[in-house]
């Protein structure tokens, strides 16, 4: 076999892990729980399996074979800038019959990934396996995304628990790494980045230094203990005015016990562990929080810098909110499709960089941003304090 036949071995059973997870998911599930909309921002679970297997289906047959049989009914449901999400729950199949569909499309999919006919092969899609790790990476991330749904079913049917442990608040320590003086290449030109990564371009930094661990359970309490949540001038003004609107007092998967907090989470209440990553936090509060300790968010670049020089600790504990907004790099070009990254170059998408608990390996890399507008709490995601 050559080297070129392993790695594609390699990717095609990586996507079919990737739709058994989404698959366990499901299938663990009470029938019922899989149509609901726990958040005004999420997805119903079962629509989340039925996307990513449509999505597999119309790049592979579609797109690639011109063969649109399975999918043509189905861009209305799938799609989502034709279904919004509201309407979603109403398409989700029984639980059966959807394990039944996706697996059956799915094993259809792998067996032409494995064997594909000579025309295929030709696809500019096709070279360097770009498909199947563009798969795999969409498989990801939504498999992530079904573990905030899980989070906010959590939230919606557990009953009151008692923490194992109080939660105490911490002053932040604010351990400061010097961020590398010579310039660092910014971005990936792997074949498997997404275009959003692209290109590769030199940055010099313009702060000094960036926080060693990201911002702390035990921290954050502080801050809400020293009324942070109350302080005007901690807040920009569109923060102020979303927090005069949501009336948040903590992050989104605290709950106050009889002398503590705890947390709700994707597999249920937890303790908070002061030294974990504070989840749940929206740009706004993240904002503020970095104000109340006397320092700022740090400019994305400046957070890629750090990770390349190796500097950073504490990753993969939540995604981490960047002080700047999701912009295109200089010479960005689309693809595979317009409507991956270009639709949310709008001023109003933060990017967050690092990754969660749930963040699996094909997504996880340095150059990775993702991206989601401002107010989002359901995310699983915290900060990291930068300084001038
Ligand atoms: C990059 C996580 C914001 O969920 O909308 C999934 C990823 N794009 N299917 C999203 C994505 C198309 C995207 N995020
Ligand atoms: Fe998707």
């Amino acid at each position: 076999m050559k080297e070129h036949e392993l790695g594609k071995a390699r990717r095609i059973a990586e996507l079919a892990a990737m739709h058994r997870r989404g698959q366990d998911i499901i299938g663990r599930l009470p029938v019922e729980d899989i149509r609901i909309q726990y958040h005004e921002d999420l997805s119903p679970l079962g629509w989340h399996l039925g996307h990513c297997a449509f999505i597999e289906t119309y790049w592979l047959r579609e797109i690639v074979l011109g063969d649109n049989a399975t999918t043509a009914t189905l861009h209305g449901v799938y799609f989502p800038d034709l279904c919004e999400k509201a309407a979603r729950p109403e398409f989700v199949l029984g639980r059966d019959q959807l394990l039944e569909w996706t697996g059956a499309v799915h094993s259809e999919n792998l067996a032409l990934l494995a064997d594909p006919p000579a025309h295929m092969r030709q696809h500019r899609l096709m070279r360097a396996d770009y498909l199947l790790d563009f798969l795999v990476q969409h498989y990801a991330q939504h498999l992530e995304i079904m573990h905030y749904v899980l989070a906010q079913r959590e939230l919606r049917i557990s009953g009151p628990w008692t923490p194992g442990r109080t939660l105490t608040p911490a002053n932040p320590l604010g351990e400061a790494l010097r961020l590398p003086r010579q310039p660092v290449m910014i971005g990936c030109d792997a074949p498997c980045a997404y275009d959003n990564e692209q290109p590769r371009h030199a940055f010099r930094r313009r702060g000094k230094y960036i926080a060693q661990y990201p911002v702390t359970n035990a921290e954050y309490l502080a801050f809400m203990e020293n009324d942070g949540y109350r302080h005007r001038e901690l807040w920009s003004r569109v923060g102020w005015a979303w927090l005069d609107n949501t009336r948040v007092d903590c992050p989104a998967l605290w709950r106050r016990a009889e002398h503590s907090w705890y947390e709700l989470s994707a597999a249920g209440p937890r303790d908070l562990k002061p030294d974990a990553a504070v989840r749940g936090v929206c740009f706004y509060e993240a904002e503020a929080f970095s104000r109340w300790a006397g320092a700022r968010l740090p400019h994305e670049f400046e957070w890629e810098a750090a990770a390349r020089a190796g500097l950073l600790q504490g990753l993969g504990q939540v995604w981490e909110w960047c002080a700047n907004r999701f912009h295109p790099y200089p010479g960005f070009r689309p693809f595979p499709y317009e409507g991956y990254s270009t639709p949310w170059f709008d001023d109003r998408h933060g990017v967050l960089r690092g990754g969660s608990e749930h963040t699996l390996p094909p997504v996880r890399r340095t150059s990775f941003r993702n991206f989601y507008t401002l107010d989002k709490r359901h995310i699983c995601a915290g900060l990291r304090l930068a300084w001038d």
